[in-house]
């Protein structure tokens, strides 16, 4: 989908209802996929950030899940979103001031101070009263129920582009018996639930110069598998390229960063099974895929849930990610190596 547009009235009719009168610039901000994300400046020098957020999800489910976690990570003095208003589907944040986030990683410091922070956010989420968050996105993760997706958009080719996308879909169909195991994992109770952020992409946490972070995109927080949050830092935090590069001799899994990675979250991440250990490095090469499957879904049914700049953007998102699963397979070994040397 792309960018919705919105008339200045209708913006300043939105920042009206939180208060917000004194606005001296509203423009587009980020490059997150599914909200409509703007940077407010006001006359008084506060900046803010202001959100559309998606129709694919349950709003009310959100907006109470957001409250909940931002009000608990605030009682324990965890610096984390600060929550100006929120009148579905819109919402106000404070501007994170002195903090970037980055769609890719330059140096592998910025790998480990990153795994730290999802870390310590599953940490402090653990004691999170009851009762359990709701889903906003059923089987957010549930690759199995990916594939059936897949399959329903290839079956319908809508924009009939299913004949041009042959050589994706058999990579991804001679990957269909590995795409279970988490989710079989976790239906048998080798794996357990816990509350996990589900979409630990790098450009979900925001960095400062003194190695600082904040957990950012609290959208997905809800219950899930530390696999699969482990997993996404892999798939976004050890790219060598773009996740929409087209060039695919520039997209591969960088070794470096994945230790990197590995050396951040281990020491923070005790509450760790042995299963959840041992499927670490399987889990990069797990999201990959799916998210792979992801791009290839919404390109076949028309690009109508992620954001797209471009007609065929999501199949080059698609390309990227198969492509780094194969640079992640072509390392396993070492990548498993990697984790049992923190041990
Ligand atoms: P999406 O769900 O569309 O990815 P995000 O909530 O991740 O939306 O926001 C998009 C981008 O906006 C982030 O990657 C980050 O760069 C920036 N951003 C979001 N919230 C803040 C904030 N409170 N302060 C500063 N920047 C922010
Ligand atoms: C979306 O919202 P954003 O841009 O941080 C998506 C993730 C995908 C990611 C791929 C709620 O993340 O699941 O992994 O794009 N978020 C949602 O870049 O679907
Ligand atoms: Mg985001």
């Amino acid at each position: 989908m792309s960018n919705k547009e919105y008339t200045k009235e209708e913006l300043n009719s939105v920042l009206g209802q939180f208060g917000i009168t004194d606005q001296t610039d509203v423009s587009r901000y980020g490059s997150g996929h599914i909200n409509d994300t703007f940077k407010v400046e006001t006359k008084r020098g506060a900046r803010f950030i202001l959100q559309r957020v998606t129709d694919f999800f349950d709003q009310e489910i959100l907006r109470e899940n957001i409250i909940r976690v931002t009000d608990h990570l605030k009682a324990k003095g965890v610096k984390t979103l600060d929550v100006v208003g929120y009148e579905n589907p819109w919402r106000v944040y404070k501007f994170l001031e002195g903090y970037t986030s980055v769609d890719l990683i330059t140096d592998p410091s910025q790998a480990t101070l990153a795994a730290g922070a999802f870390a310590a956010f599953q940490n402090d989420l653990a004691d999170l009263p009851a009762p359990p968050l709701k889903a906003v996105i059923p089987r957010f993760h549930d690759t199995v129920d990916r594939l059936r997706l897949l399959d329903e958009a290839a079956s319908a080719d809508i924009k009939g582009r299913k004949a041009s996308v042959a050589a994706e879909l058999a990579f991804i169909d001679a990957r269909r018996e590995e795409a279970a195991k988490i989710v079989n994992m976790m239906a048998k109770g080798e794996i357990p639930e816990r509350i996990t952020h589900n979409d630990t992409k790098i450009n979900n946490v925001m960095l400062a110069p003194d190695g600082s972070s904040v957990v950012i995109d609290l959208d997905t927080t809800m219950p899930g598998s530390a696999l699969y949050d482990f997993g996404d830092m892999v798939r976004t935090s050890t790219a060598a390229a773009a996740e929409d590069e087209k060039d695919l001799s520039k997209v591969f899994s960088k070794k470096e960063y994945f230790e990197a990675l590995v050396r951040g979250y281990l020491p923070k991440a005790k509450f760790l099974t042995e299963a959840e250990r041992e499927n670490l490095a399987f889990s990069g090469r797990l999201i990959t895929l799916t998210i792979g499957i992801r791009f290839l879904t919404d390109y076949l049914a028309g690009d109508t849930y992620f954001h797209t700049a471009y007609a065929d953007h999501n199949l080059v998102r698609c390309r990227t990610q198969l492509k780094m699963v194969e640079s992640m397979e072509a390392q396993a070994e070492e990548y498993e190596k990697i984790v049992r040397s923190f041990k």
